[in-house]
């Protein structure tokens, strides 16, 4: 089973700025937890400060991986070219936010994307990562039990 986790705009800063918000631990240690937490699945990571190539992670995985943890960070409120591609692709997205979106500013209340995707965990802080991991475990699980 591939999973990936798809990291948008300024998350390469996680653990290094604005600890109250976002915690203390850089993405790639929690990665690497979660790699061996979840060592039956091919857990892949990639983050870019740029829409294109967020598009382009989208296309290039988007029809043979069984599952997309996304958290497009600002993108999130703003891309349509983002929601069109999670539209046009056949792997299933749970979207994830660190931080509850509902509980901040007006302006982060709304997603372009979540309509698109499977579903949303906000709030949880890094633990959403690895619910929705489990979630399409679970899904996959239900799916095909044997
Ligand atoms: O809560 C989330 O995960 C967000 O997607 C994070 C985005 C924000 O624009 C969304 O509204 C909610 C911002 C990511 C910025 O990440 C930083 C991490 C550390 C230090 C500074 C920024």
């Amino acid at each position: 089973m591939k999973i990936i986790i798809i990291n948008g705009p300024n998350l390469n800063l996680l653990g290094k700025r604005e600890p109250e918000i976002y915690g203390s631990q850089t993405f790639l240690d929690y990665f690497a937890t979660l790699q061996a937490k979840f060592s039956d699945i091919e857990l892949h990571y990639f983050q870019s400060n740029h829409e294109g190539e967020l598009l382009d992670k989208l296309h290039e995985i988007g029809f043979s991986f069984s599952g997309i943890v996304l958290n497009a960070g600002a993108y999130t409120h703003t891309s349509i070219a983002l929601r069109d591609a999670i539209a046009a692709i056949t792997t299933p997205v749970v979207e994830v936010h660190i931080s509850n979106i509902y509980a901040r500013e007006e302006f982060r209340h709304h997603s372009y994307l979540t309509a698109k995707c499977a579903g949303i965990i906000s709030g949880l802080g890094l633990k959403g990562y690895e619910l929705a991991i489990q979630y399409f475990k679970l899904d996959l699980f239900l799916n095909n039990p044997q």
